[in-house]
Formats: C-alpha cells, sequence, structure tokens
C-alpha cells in the first residue's frame, strides 16, 4: 500500500477538475517502448532522426516502415491499470482531463471522456499534397510509404519535431491546467516542449501538481510532489484510496 500525503488528500478530497498530463510511460506498462534509452531505438535511429517532415521527404519508406512498426505493436496492447484508473476518477469528480502526448489511442480505448491528444494520433493519416485524410486500415500492410490518389505522399497526422502543435489544443491544454484543483504529471521525462511547458504552467497558476513517475523527470525540482512508482500501481491505488475516502 502506498501512504498517500495528508496534502494530497486534502487536495483530492475538495477538488473538482482533476487533469492527467501523461506521457509515453503510461503506456509503458502496456508494451509499448518509450522513447528514452535504447527501447526507443530503432534500426538504430533515435526517434528525433524519423519523427521529422525532412526525415519523411528523404526517406518516405523507412519513416513510413517506423510507424507501420509502432501501429503494429499498440494494435496488439492494451489500456493498462493505469489508464483504467484514469477513467475511473470520472466516478469521483466531476471534471476530468488528459491531456497525452502519446499518439497510441490507448486512453481512448481505456474509455476516458475528455482527451486532448497534443502530437496527434497514429491511427489517423493525411496527404501532404490535398490532404485528404486516410485511416490506417486503408493500407494496413504496406511497407512502402503509400501515395494518395492525387499523387502525393501520405503521412501520419502526428506532429513531427520541428512542427507547431494544433494551437486551439494547446490554448485548452492551458487553460484547463491553469484551472484545474490539481493536475496530475504521470509518465513523462518532461524533455519535450512545449508540452513539458503545461506542468509549469498549472504550478506558476497555484495548482497542485504531482508527478507520478518511476524515476524523477525534467521538472521533479518544480513540482508540489513526487509520487515514484509505475503509474500501472499508484493511480490504481490512489482510485481505491479515494473509493475508500467517499
Ligand atoms: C515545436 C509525436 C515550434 C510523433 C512527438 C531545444 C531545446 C528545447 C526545445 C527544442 C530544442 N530544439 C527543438 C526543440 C523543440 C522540440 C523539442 O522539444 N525537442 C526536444 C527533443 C528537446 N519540440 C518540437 O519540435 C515541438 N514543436 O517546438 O514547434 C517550432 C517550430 C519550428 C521550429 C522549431 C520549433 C514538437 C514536439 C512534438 C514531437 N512529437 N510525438 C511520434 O510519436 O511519432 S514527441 C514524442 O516524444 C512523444 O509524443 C513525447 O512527447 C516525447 C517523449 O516524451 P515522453 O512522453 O516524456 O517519453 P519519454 O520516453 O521521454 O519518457 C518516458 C518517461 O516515462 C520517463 O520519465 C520514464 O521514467 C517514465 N516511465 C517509464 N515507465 C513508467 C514511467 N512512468 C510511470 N510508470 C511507468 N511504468
Ligand atoms: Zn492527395
Amino acid at each position: 500500500m502506498i501512504a498517500f500525503s495528508e496534502k494530497l488528500i486534502e487536495k483530492l478530497s475538495g477538488a473538482q477538475r482533476v487533469v492527467f498530463l501523461t506521457g509515453s510511460g503510461i503506456s509503458a506498462e502496456s508494451g509499448i517502448p518509450t522513447f528514452r534509452g535504447n527501447e526507443g531505438l530503432w534500426k538504430n535511429f533515435r526517434p528525433e532522426e524519423l519523427a521529422n517532415f525532412k526525415a519523411f521527404i528523404k526517406n518516405p519508406a523507412r519513416v513510413w516502415e517506423w510507424y507501420q512498426f509502432r501501429r503494429d505493436i499498440i494494435l496488439s496492447a492494451k489500456p493498462n491499470a493505469g489508464h483504467l484508473a484514469i477513467r475511473e476518477f470520472e466516478k469521483f469528480f466531476p471534471s476530468v482531463t488528459v491531456v497525452t502526448q502519446n499518439v497510441d489511442n490507448l486512453h481512448r480505448l481505456a474509455g476516458s471522456s475528455n482527451i486532448l491528444e497534443l502530437h496527434g494520433n497514429i491511427m489517423k493519416n493525411y496527404c501532404i499534397r490535398c490532404s485528404k485524410r486516410y485511416d490506417f486500415q486503408t493500407f494496413e500492410n504496406s511497407l512502402s510509404s503509400p501515395k494518395c490518389e492525387c499523387g502525393g505522399l501520405i503521412r501520419p497526422d502526428v506532429v513531427w519535431f520541428g512542427e507547431n502543435l494544433n494551437e486551439s489544443v494547446f490554448a485548452e491544454a492551458e487553460d484547463t491546467v491553469a484551472s484545474a484543483d490539481i493536475v496530475f504529471v504521470a509518465g513523462s521525462s518532461n524533455i519535450v516542449y512545449p508540452a513539458a511547458l503545461l506542468p509549469q504552467h498549472a504550478v506558476n497558476n497555484g495548482v497542485y501538481t504531482v508527478e507520478i513517475n518511476i524515476e524523477r523527470s525534467e521538472l521533479s525540482g518544480v513540482l508540489d510532489e513526487v509520487l515514484l512508482g509505475p503509474s500501472g500501481t499508484v493511480i490504481p491505488e490512489l482510485i481505491k484510496k479515494i473509493a475508500g475516502q467517499k
């Protein structure tokens, strides 16, 4: 049993609006490799070398193959206890929002009702010439990067390094964290910007901000509290504690 601080329990007991800022660590227990360390490597490429427009134009087949490789893992992955516990929060709090850096669709599969996908969704694609949208099923098995009927290259509908995030989604995420009663930052190294601005924005707005991670991250020092442990253990225990209180 994890001994949660009095402060955290007190903050939760009066909370109406709860926000979860999630990174790839929350999907690690679903078998999806995070971006850090060697597990983030694919054929000795780092994500930053593949998840950018220049790399795609230079070698569309290679970048496409990396996304197909990741889709295959994601399609056989299931939401884990951490995703499901976040959905459970909706039973105890009037407003629960998930703001995720992940493109793996697992919060949606877990049944969370309010999700902001800061970096897009790996199951969606579009043509870089005419913007026609395509579901991944259209070319599930093609390894070489598919072409649109207009002849344009088709790319995943995700935000690559060097690309701007969708402005309205990011603005909504900023407002959501600033007006929350409590923010959990779960499974993120908080290295990638501007997503890493959100926990800082919460703290700057006086919102109690709690990290859930198996190790300290870039922002641990500025957050109100750090809960060390796997999200698939910590978040379910938190829900058990809350359910016991209500
Ligand atoms: C932009 C979609 C404006 C694609 C992704 C120099 C300094 C600062 C910033 C920059 C810089 N140079 C460039 C930049 C900007 C750049 C950036 O931040 N770079 C970083 C590398 C320094 N950002 C951008 O380019 C962004 N756009 O800035 O636009 C602009 C415009 C033009 C020119 C310049 C700038 C766009 C960023 C979005 C990139 N797309 N994903 C895809 O997925 O294919 S990012 C991708 O990596 C993820 O989405 C995620 O955001 C990130 C990985 O971070 P995490 O999720 O935190 O995961 P990570 O693996 O790092 O860590 C896992 C954590 O989980 C660890 O802490 C681990 O301990 C923990 N963990 C593991 N297991 C568990 C666990 N925790 C709990 N339980 C467990 N079981
Ligand atoms: Zn097209």
